[in-house]
């Protein structure tokens, strides 16, 4: 793109010094950041002549035409010989595909979680997408951009910040937006078809919504997925970050929340602006996350139970808030 970062320079000089084959692989639980990742780098490898492999658990359906047939590998029990591992948007230590151990790594990511321990690691969360580091890399390279490298790198970009709706939606973004789309995207086609969604996705979002009510002063709105629901519709992918991501523009409320029944436990989906953090509501239960989105497993409780803990450390982060000065707006990040 425009600009060159000189760590995308040496992540290009330590891939092109390699001679034998990569294995190019990202975060467990693939998304479109992690998918268009490892395709916009394998794609461009390949056209330097280079062997890629690209071993990953089958993406989620909704992600699955950006990929050709046979493209993506089974995840790989052990490193082949001389081959040289790139993990993308994700820390080795949370990768999928290939065993990370026993040879050099090369590591590109955005998430600030990460400590960049890898032999070659350029870790920067202020990217927006692992994919945007990936076009800077691509670039150095010196690979030319065209349709099937800029489809997948844009996807990404999509789906990290929300289709440019999230806080972490910068110029940057935009503009590496904009090169793609220069590269022959079909932006309009590429925006529809990355929100098309199975049928039974419709028929939970239905029976999602139908639970949806409003607590403390209309502040905080949530949701049940309950076992009941799951067992009516079959056992399918799921989608329910995207139940919380529709939930989350209910106008007036800081926080959204979708409870999700597991058998014996409960999962919540939490989202919040306006200064209060998903973050610290969800490590008062246990678990973690991004200021504005984050999540928490309670084990050993039915949904009522889950509700009123949710609710109790809700009500205190909201309390914190209103009495913390100069309290910042949570921006989303993935
Ligand atoms: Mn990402």
């Amino acid at each position: 793109m425009d600009t060159i970062d000189p760590q995308a320079h040496r992540v290009a000089r330590a891939l092109l010094d390699h001679q034998g084959p990569y294995v190019v692989v990202a975060h467990t639980d693939p998304d479109g950041d992690a998918v268009g990742s490892v395709l916009t780098l394998a794609r461009a490898l390949r056209r330097l002549g280079r062997e890629v492999i690209t071993p990953m658990t089958p993406p989620p359906r909704f992600l699955r035409f950006l990929v050709d047939d046979g493209e993506l590998v089974d995840p790989l029990t052990e490193r082949p010989r001389d081959a040289l591992v790139v993990v993308l948007d994700s820390d080795p230590a949370r990768s999928s595909g290939v065993p990370t151990s026993g040879g050099q790594v090369v590591n590109v990511d955005h998430h600030g979680t990460n400590p960049g321990t890898a032999e070659v690691a350029w870790v920067d969360p202020r990217y927006a997408s692992a994919t945007m580091m990936v076009a800077e890399v691509v670039d150095a390279l010196g690979v030319e951009w065209d349709a099937r490298l800029a489809t997948p790198c844009l996807a990404g970009l999509m789906t990290d910040t929300g289709h440019f709706r999230f806080g972490n939606t910068d110029r940057r973004a935009l503009q590496a937006a904009g090169r793609l789309i220069d590269a022959g995207v079909a932006y309009a086609e590429l925006s529809d078809r990355l929100q098309w969604r199975h049928p039974d996705f419709f028929r939970m979002l239905a029976l999602v919504m139908a639970t949806v009510r409003f607590r403390l002063d209309g502040e905080v709105v949530l949701a049940d997925q309950t076992l009941a629901m799951r067992e009516a519709l079959g056992e399918s992918e799921d989608d329910s970050d995207d139940y919380v991501g529709q939930l989350r523009y209910a106008e007036g409320t800081r926080v959204a929340a979708i409870l999700k029944e597991r058998g014996g436990a409960v999962k919540l989906s939490v989202r919040s602006r306006g200064g209060a953090s998903a973050r610290r509501i969800c490590v008062a239960l246990g678990g973690g996350g991004h200021d504005a989105a984050a999540g928490a497993t309670l084990e050993g409780v039915d949904l009522a139970t889950a509700e009123r803990r949710l609710l109790e450390a809700v009500e205190a982060e909201l309390r914190g808030v209103a009495g913390r000065p100069g309290g910042t707006t949570a921006t989303d990040a993935s």
